[in-house]
């Protein structure tokens, strides 16, 4: 009988600790999705771009030219810049891993592009360190990195940029992946790679553009591998767990 009930309070034990562990994990990945990037521009035309819809309030920061919102969208004049910079809190969207996108629109059609993990501020990222990505009317597509400068990735045909597409970026790790209007285009790795520490989203108008309307602007942060390791052994020891009572 006495047997009986340490082992009950063996597995009791255990139970919490495993529970803990999952609690604890899911947190860490809950806190990480909590981050999210959501913007419409559904809100009155203003020159303060104010801040995104989803809960946690991105502020918008004007890095170039005087960016406003119209009828619906960012509105961004040549040599705009828009950053997702912080929240009221005090967070900052620095991200490393990420999956990002966006609806644009090139008054002139000549490119459209956006740059992630970003090192600084200013009316020029690609002087920081970082990347972007570009599509050029003319079907080129382009990475730049500021180690590997600007590479092409690809040849999707020309492209009429007068009428909106939609460009997505997921990149994790050193693997870069780009989907133009749904269509892979980018899938490639940057063996250059220093840092993984993250940086600056922009929506960028480059420098010799003539304006890009923007919508739909999402960005979600890739949990970091150890967090998402952290959630599976939570779970694959729960369910052991499990298993073994059902067992006994
Ligand atoms: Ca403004
Ligand atoms: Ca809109």
């Amino acid at each position: 009988m006495s047997s009986l009930k340490a082992c009950f309070r063996e597995k009791r034990s255990g139970l919490v600790a495993v529970a803990t562990v999952f609690a604890m994990s899911f947190c860490l990945c809950l806190s990480a999705a909590a981050q999210d990037v959501v913007d419409t521009f559904s809100r009155a035309d203003s020159t303060d771009l104010g801040v995104t819809e989803d809960p946690n309030h991105w502020q918008w920061l004007e890095a170039g030219g005087d960016l406003q919102i119209l009828n619906g969208t960012l509105d961004m004049p040549t040599g705009g810049m828009a950053v997702i910079d912080q929240t009221a809190g005090g967070t900052l969207f620095r991200p490393a891993d990420i999956e990002l996108s966006a609806t644009m629109v090139s008054a002139a059609g000549s490119y459209v592009a956006m740059s992630y993990r970003n090192t600084g501020l200013g009316s020029n990222p690609y002087a920081n360190g970082g990347y972007s990505l570009w599509v050029l009317k003319t079907g080129g597509v382009y990475m730049y990195s500021t180690w590997l400068g600007p590479t092409g990735v690809g040849d999707i045909g020309v492209q009429d940029l007068t009428v909106p597409h939609t460009m997505r970026i997921l990149v994790v790790g050193n693997s870069h992946k780009a989907w133009w209007d749904g269509n892979l285009v980018v899938d490639t790795a940057d063996p250059g790679l220093p840092v993984l520490a993250g940086g600056y989203v922009y929506l960028t108008d480059g420098e010799n553009l003539n304006g890009i309307t923007w919508d739909n602007v999402e960005a979600t942060i890739i949990p970091e591998p150890a967090s998402m390791l952290a959630l599976l052994c939570g779970l694959g020891g729960l369910f052991s767990l499990r298993r073994r009572s059902a067992r006994s």
